[in-house]
């Protein structure tokens, strides 16, 4: 299968399993489940073509591993990510290593320095437990910068600390005092 092809339908179903589901009528469940059924028919009522053989082509070659398919294949969600109100995955608290990292851009500093780390519009903020993950992520939005989180730290003071399917980690707010510059 054809990677733009591919890259279009990632976008996509991104797209209406993390933010906007109800732009094509679509019902997520409170863990994020979409029946796919319903997801292909709505879809095509917005002029995008999907079948299932193009949705499982999607979510075995993404590179992240963003989504996952119910064991009985009926169903697809989005592992991390969401902004939508209607969805709140019911992560397993887990304790972080010492440090995790955060890719961000360098015209973002001077902010992060005052507010900490914040979730913006998506559930969570999003850390890596890898330099090379966090660079790419900062990478997205201008010169990247890798920020070290003391995780474990922040932990023992009971912040909690989420880990998604795909290996992304996850937690509410990052104060300034437990960020450092790489
Ligand atoms: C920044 C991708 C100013 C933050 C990636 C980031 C990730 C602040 C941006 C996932 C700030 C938000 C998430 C503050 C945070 N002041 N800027 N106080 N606090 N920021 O895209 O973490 O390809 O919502 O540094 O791999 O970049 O979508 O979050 O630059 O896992 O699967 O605000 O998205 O995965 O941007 O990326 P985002 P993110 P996917």
């Amino acid at each position: 299968m054809n990677s733009k092809k591919l890259n279009e339908a990632s976008k996509f179903l991104s797209y209406v399993l993390r933010h906007e589901p109800q732009s094509i009528g679509l019902q997520l469940d409170m863990e994020g489940w979409a029946e796919i059924d319903i997801l292909i028919a709505g879809a095509a009522k917005e002029g995008c073509v999907l079948d299932r053989e193009l949705i499982l082509a999607v979510v075995s070659s993404s590179d992240k591993k963003r989504f996952a398919i119910s064991n009985d294949a009926q169903y697809i969600r989005a592992v991390q990510g969401h902004s939508t109100g209607s969805v709140n995955l019911q992560y397993v608290k887990k304790e972080p290593p010492e440090y995790l990292y955060h890719g961000t851009a360098t015209r973002f500093l001077e902010s992060i320095q005052q507010q900490g780390l914040l979730s913006g519009s998506r559930h969570h903020v999003h850390l890596s437990q890898d330099i090379a993950t966090a660079t790419s992520v900062g990478q997205r939005y201008g010169t990247p910068v890798v920020l070290q989180i003391e995780a474990l730290q922040m932990y023992q003071q009971g912040f909690n600390f989420f880990q998604a399917e795909n290996g992304v980690w996850l937690t509410g707010h990052v104060p300034n005092f437990f960020i450092h510059q790489e």
